[in-house]
């Protein structure tokens, strides 16, 4: 299976990225960004200083510093509270391609998602989920990315994830 779903924190894991939950200045905030820039150290913010921001569906990368893994891939959900041009699903989805295309650039083997756009910017949790997991599932069939760690921090959210993973298969 190239796909595991764990329960935990993200910035433990030992991949070659972890892919950030950020928002458009990429200069750090709350939830899962609060804990990558607060443990990967204050080198992490001098380098996203240097990006320009990130808009949303987008993906940039950076070292990990003090972190575990090797690289940070930063991307932005869209708020669900507000209207897009584009749809929301589909801004999402983006930041799951997005961020496995750069990965793929880099030639990275191992990745690690967290439940992006579901803390703050509240997207409802099923719909999260099959969006993570479908999108993800349909393009590292034909990809050099040989493993897609899916991080949940909430149990709820793990039971979504394992449910659906189920459904998929
Ligand atoms: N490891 C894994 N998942 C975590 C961790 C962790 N250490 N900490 C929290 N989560 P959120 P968003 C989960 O709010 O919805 C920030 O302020 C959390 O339980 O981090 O995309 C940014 O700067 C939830 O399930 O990201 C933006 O302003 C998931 O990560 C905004 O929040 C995503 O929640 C982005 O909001």
């Amino acid at each position: 299976m190239k796909i595991e779903i764990l329960s935990g924190d993200i910035t433990e894991l030992r991949v070659d990225a972890i892919v950030n939950a950020a928002n458009r200045s990429l200069l750090g905030g709350g939830g899962v960004d609060g804990a990558i820039h607060r443990k990967a150290g204050i080198e992490l913010l001098e380098e996203c200083r240097k990006l320009g921001g990130c808009e949303i569906g987008e993906a940039k990368i950076t070292q990990a510093y003090k972190l575990p893994s090797k690289h940070i891939i930063h991307t932005v959900a869209p708020e669900w509270y507000r209207e897009y041009e584009v749809p929301k699903e589909e801004l999402l989805k983006n930041c799951y391609l997005n961020s496995l295309k750069l990965a793929e650039e880099y030639n990275l083997k191992t990745i690690a998602f967290p439940c992006i756009g579901m803390g703050v910017y509240s997207c409802p949790k099923d719909i999260g989920t099959r969006i993570a997991l479908k999108t993800v599932a349909n393009y590292i069939e034909s990809s050099t990315i040989e493993k897609v760690f899916f991080v949940c921090f909430e149990a709820e959210l793990y039971d979504y994830y394992t449910e659906f993973m189920k459904e998929m298969l």
